[in-house]
């Protein structure tokens, strides 16, 4: 074993000895469950002195002895992470960083010692707490930690009990020498770096301290150290068996059974557990000293063949990696945060939880068992970091590392094995593989044969029980699917074993910023939407939630905080927001993804088959659903009912319509909504869990006005048509005496994080956007000519320095919209000239208008943004906002806001306002109280001021999302490149 000589310093004995030890801890008990006993507990939750040294050498001298004077120490709340105190203001305790793959301190080299700097924040705790006899007569007291980030030496009444590492692990040390009746004190030296610190390289915010709760057990005699729950449902019969101690008795009341730990009874009339149906049965068991409870499933997790089956039935997760967030407090969660999490996802269709990457909160758990979703629960374990050395050193293939590694897998799994929502172990993330991942699945295999493991590292293919893939290319997917060639670029190493095994991704579909895109596309392409019963499960979004953290004014991301080295915003990449309000993405997972499908053809009602309701689900029918629909014209309802699908059985799809009208108009929607019957515990009854549109005229219709009697006419200022104004350029400055910012060809979009270029990013989309010049166009008038009723301004619009350009005709004439009021159409064509390689982010106009003009209303897809390739979650329809409400608030600014399917469009202030109808094609529209430019250079939220103008762009056709900050690149059928484009509209007063 190798001791860095640092660890071997005595300069402050007794506090740094064991950091770069690889030993795992030094201590502890064995592993177990958590178990809920009748045994007293105490909550050791509260407020503790703290003092934070730079260096574990700088620990105040016998700070741990209960007689220590720590009124230089300050209050700090347990559990907490301590950079989170104030971190954008005073932060007396460091501040954040954020780091994806990078290693926050050097890294060792194969053939060195380990060693972490001597700069090492140590957080040094004391707590002064009071027992009574019930500990300290108890047979034997446990001193439980939670989560401790990342190194840990403990005393208790001035005593060393250990130490420990493995930062979102349990450990639990035996306190019953040291614990006195009355007052105890309770001293931790918490340091952030250790060897541990190699094991932990997760893609989140380096923070550190007692951030999961403290509690002292007292432990009976005779009592219930760990159990072991089999419960089983195979063939429609359950059954169960729990290792425990002999002659222990176990009761499950609601089902009658009685009997004892280590005999297997089968258990007539239980209803499995699915996350379906999280059905769950109360059951004790009992000791003469000590009752544990428990929440008992019924399932068997099964592989056949290429399928993972659940009960007999294949399951296909529709999931999310979830980290641990809080804006304020970090990865310390309180238990109103786990159940919004799980609130938020239930409602939102997702139905599988990968903990990336290491186990949650244990309370977590019996919850996931409680609301119902399958989990898979990793490792805490990522080397992340290694790779930028080729691996070298890296502690999977290191057998120097095995122990620490064997020793987190064996405490992953002893804390948790007894949860139903369990299916699968992973050993961890990106830690490359090598016998150190062998030697965790082994052991893991033997432990709990009645799971599958997992390790998306395992690229021989030779260990797990599952093939996974991170961001594969859809037709990647689809050979894996089809059992054909791999196709070109991306070759995977075909060992054969691989190509028997079940597949997932288990991330996919990266959700930072605006995005992701493409989930309709993936939904249909990579899943298995039509329920061959393959090898396809699936995935997990990449990721839950944006890991922002509050400042007061907006939410902060990596460099924030002055960091040396960070990766920006990437921290910023999940289905909900900081705060957890629901991204667009999320609302789109839930049409595309979730479980239940509507699909409407609003031309194929009146044949009768216009409403197709899918049951994705694996093994629940729809009975707890009512599918609503109704008609309705311009946003005014017409007609509405109830469809009569009966409870639909899982995999089974219903097909049918509902009245049409004898007349209908291009403003007729059927839009149908999937609500619940009855409350649950995620969601009350009405909440909808999906909902689907479609519109009778699903065509656009040429709306001609008629002409009007005005003709172009030059004044000394340029032209007059109708209520426009132009200038001498043949640039449109005015409408109905309002002063407007000239129209303009826009191609540039403030570049989402989907365009920009990152270490992990297999593209440059926006650096092609900005080396074409696209957000720094110069517009020339090449001519303006009259022609008959017409005024027709040519204009050519290029970037300084480049070739390739656009033409745009602009084809004006006043026509008539209401009786007596003159309107001014436009006829928009768009041609390019040149090569154009750059993906275009539109091809639309812009135009800035008076600020006062605020209000929104429209006809078409909202009212949530909406983009080519993320579209699903809008409903076509009459739309009312405010320009403010209009803006998504992205982490990071950037593109956002658009809606798109527009037949008209009014912009109103308190005088009056524009009116826009789409004749010939229905463009898409986002309105801004800032430009693109502004949007596209500001870092925060709080960097965009309002500028005076309302811009309105109006896009003939709009670029994807995709999801290429860390995946592949849009597919080529939505990719937007130069191509000939028209747009047809007429813009009136109000
Ligand atoms: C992948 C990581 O597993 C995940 O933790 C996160 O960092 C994600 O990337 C990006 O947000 S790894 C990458 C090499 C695809």
């Amino acid at each position: 074993m190798v001791v860095s000589m640092v660890a071997n310093a005595d300069t402050a004995p007794g506090i740094d000895a064991a950091l770069t030890n690889l030993v795992p801890w030094q201590g502890p008990v064995a592993p177990r469950a958590h178990l809920h006993t009748d045994a007293p507990t105490l909550d050791l939750s509260g407020t503790w002195r703290f003092q934070l040294v730079d260096s574990p050498f700088d620990a105040p001298e016998g700070f741990f002895d209960p007689g220590f004077d720590d009124t230089d120490f300050v209050n700090l709340a347990v559990p907490s992470m301590w950079q989170m105190t104030d971190p954008a203001g005073e932060a007396p305790f460091g501040r954040p960083a954020y780091l994806n793959v990078n290693y926050p301190i050097p890294v060792p080299a194969s053939d060195e010692d380990i060693v972490v700097p001597n700069e090492n924040p140590t957080g040094c705790y004391r707590h002064t707490f009071q027992v009574s006899e019930t500990f300290t007569n108890a047979d034997r007291v446990l001193l439980r930690f939670e989560g401790v980030d990342s190194f840990a030496r403990v005393w208790l009444n001035g005593v060393e009990l250990g130490w420990t590492k493995g930062s979102r692990l349990t450990s639990e040390f035996d306190v019953t020498a040291q614990l006195r009746p009355g007052r105890n004190v309770l001293a931790v030296a918490v340091s952030q770096w250790s060897d541990g610190t190699f094991l932990e390289d997760q893609d989140m915010w380096r923070m550190s301290g007692i951030f999961r709760k403290v509690t002292l057990l007292a432990r009976p005699q005779g009592g219930i150290d760990d159990l072991f729950v089999h419960a089983s449902w195979e063939d429609g019969a359950a059954k169960i068996t729990i290792d425990g101690p002999d002659g222990a008795t176990v009761a499950i009341p609601e089902l009658g059974v009685t009997t004892t730990c280590n005999t297997e009874v089968t258990v007539p009339d239980a209803q499995p557990w699915t996350a379906e149906t999280p059905r769950l049965y109360d059951t004790t068991v009992s000791t003469g000293s000590e009752t544990v409870s428990l929440r008992i499933g019924f399932r068997t997790v099964a592989i056949d063949g290429d399928v993972i089956i659940v009960n007999g039935h294949k399951v296909v997760f529709r999931g999310v990696n979830r980290h641990e967030w809080d804006p304020h407090t970090g990865r310390t969660l309180d238990e109103e945060t786990m159940r919004a999490d799980l609130e938020l996802m239930k409602r939102h269709g997702v139905n599988a939880i990968r903990t990336s990457h290491y186990p949650p909160d244990a309370r977590f758990l019996d919850l996931c068992d409680e609301y119902g979703v399958w989990v898979l629960l990793e490792c805490d374990l990522e080397t992340h970091g290694f790779e930028w050395g080729g691996w070298d050193g890296n502690p999977t293939g290191d057998d120097r590392w095995y122990d620490c590694l064997l020793n987190r897998v064996q405490r992953t799994v002893e804390r948790d094995k007894n949860h139903p929502s369990i299916i699968g172990w992973s050993m961890g993330n990106e830690s490359h593989c090598g016998e150190g991942i062998r030697l965790m699945n082994d052991w893991v295999k033997h432990r709990d044969p009645s799971r599958f493991t997992h390790y998306e590292g395992d690229h021989a293919h030779t260990i797990s029980d599952v093939w996974t893939v991170m961001y594969p290319r859809m037709e990647w997917v689809e050979a894996v699917r089809d059992r054909t060639v791999m196709p070109g670029a991306e070759p995977v190493p075909q060992t054969g074993r691989e190509l028997g095994l079940p597949f997932f991704m288990c991330e996919f579909a990266h959700a930072m910023g605006n995005g992701p895109g493409e989930l309709a596309d993936y939904e249909e392409r990579c899943f298995d939407p039509h329920f061959h019963r393959d090898r396809m499960h699936g995935g997990f979004i990449w990721e839950w939630i944006d890991h922002g953290i509050d400042t007061g004014r907006g939410y902060a991301y990596g460099g924030d905080f002055g960091e040396v080295l960070h990766d920006r915003n990437f921290v910023c990449d999940g289905l909900v927001m900081p705060d957890r309000t629901p991204s667009p993405g999320l609302l789109e997972f839930t049409a595309t993804m979730g479980a239940v499908r509507i699909e409407v053809d609003g031309s194929r009602l009146r044949a009768g088959d216009g409403i197709t309701v899918i049951n994705r689900l694996d093994f629940a029918d729809l009975s707890d659903l009512e599918f609503v629909w109704q008609l309705v014209d311009d946003g005014k309802v017409t007609d509405e009912g109830v469809l009569d699908i009966g409870a639909l059985p899982a995999h089974q799809s219903w097909t049918g319509s509902v009245p049409v009208p004898d007349e209908i108009s291009d403003r007729m929607v059927v839009v149908v909504e999937a609500r619940l019957v009855e409350d649950t515990i995620w969601a009350q009854a009405g909440h909808v869990v999906t909902r689907a549109s479609g519109l009778l005229i699903p065509e656009p219709l040429p709306r001609p006005c008629p002409p009007a009697s005005s003709h172009p006419r030059r004044d000394g200022s340029g032209w007059v048509l109708g209520p426009a104004r132009f200038d001498r350029r043949g640039r449109l400055v005015e409408l109905g005496g309002n002063g407007i910012v000239t129209p303009v060809l826009d191609l540039f979009r403030a570049l989402i994080d989907n365009d920009r270029a990152s270490s992990l990013a297999r593209n440059n989309i926006g650096g092609s956007a900005l080396a074409a010049g696209l957000d720094r166009l110069v517009h020339t008038t090449v001519s303006v000519r009259e022609e008959g009723d017409d005024l027709v301004v040519v204009t050519r619009s290029a970037a300084a320095a480049a070739r390739d350009s656009m033409t745009t005709t602009w084809s004006w004439q006043a026509v008539q919209v209401d009786e007596g009021s003159e309107g001014i159409h436009l006829d928009l064509h768009v041609e390019p000239h040149g090569h154009w390689p750059a993906m275009l982010g539109r091809i639309g106009v812009t135009m800035g208008l008076p600020d006062e003009w605020s209000t929104v209303s429209w006809f078409g897809l909202g009212p949530t943004e909406n983009y080519p390739d993320s579209q699903h979650a809008a409903t076509w329809g009459r739309w009312n906002s405010d320009v403010a409400s209009l803006q998504t608030p992205y982490v990071m600014p950037q593109e956002n806001g658009l809606r798109q399917g527009v037949h008209e469009l009014t912009i109103t202030g308190p005088d009056g306002g524009l009116h826009v109808a789409a004749d010939g094609g229905w463009p898409a529209f986002a309105v801004r109280p800032w430009t693109s430019k502004a949007l596209f250079s500001a870092d925060h939220t709080w960097d965009l001021e309002p500028d005076g103008h309302t811009w309105l762009t109006l896009d003939a056709l709009s670029a994807p999302l995709g999801s290429t900050s860390c995946g592949p690149m849009p597919i080529m059928s939505h990719r937007l490149y130069a191509r000939p484009v028209d747009l047809s509209l007429t813009l009136s007063l109000i």
